[in-house]
């Protein structure tokens, strides 16, 4: 089932370098309504959960460490067409390929520090929104 929902984090990197507000202003700007709002920490374990789909890939175990070094700030948006026009909003995965004016391209340091995350599908999204919050806590 379609849904009008996307799961962000702000990533440590931006955490750390201050950017939790700049960042949810664009990102409120964009049209998108916070349904959920989080400042938390990713253990070893959860973020190996989160992120076991790459647990093959090469980057597994700096994305795990990267991902635990500092606290995220974890949001379930929504918004017509909310997966795409999110992935749009934020640009590549590589900032240096990322589109002016994107949140990445503003904001993310690397490929591996690349300030926020986006679900890729509206079933993900719907996994990873109950990954980080429970439905008491989704508005
Ligand atoms: P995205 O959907 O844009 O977040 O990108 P991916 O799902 O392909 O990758 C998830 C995370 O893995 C990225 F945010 C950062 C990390 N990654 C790397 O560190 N190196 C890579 O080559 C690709 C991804």
């Amino acid at each position: 089932m379609a849904t009008n929902r996307t799961l962000t984090m702000i990533k440590p990197d931006a955490v750390k370098a201050g950017h939790i507000g700049a960042i949810l202003n664009q990102i409120n700007e964009a049209g998108f309504r916070i349904v959920a709002l989080k400042l938390t920490q990713l253990t070893q374990a959860s973020a190996e959960q989160f992120y076991a789909v790459h647990h093959e890939r090469p980057f597994f175990g700096e994305l795990v460490e990267f991902m635990t070094s500092g606290p995220i700030v974890a949001a379930i948006l929504e918004k017509d067409n909310a997966v795409a026009d999110f992935r749009t909003l934020i640009g590549a995965t590589n900032p240096a390929e990322a589109a002016e004016g994107t949140i990445r391209a503003k904001y993310a340091k690397s490929i591996g520090e690349n300030a926020v995350h986006g679900s890729d599908s509206d079933e993900n999204a719907a996994i990873e929104g109950n990954f980080h919050f429970a439905g008491c806590e989704q508005y």
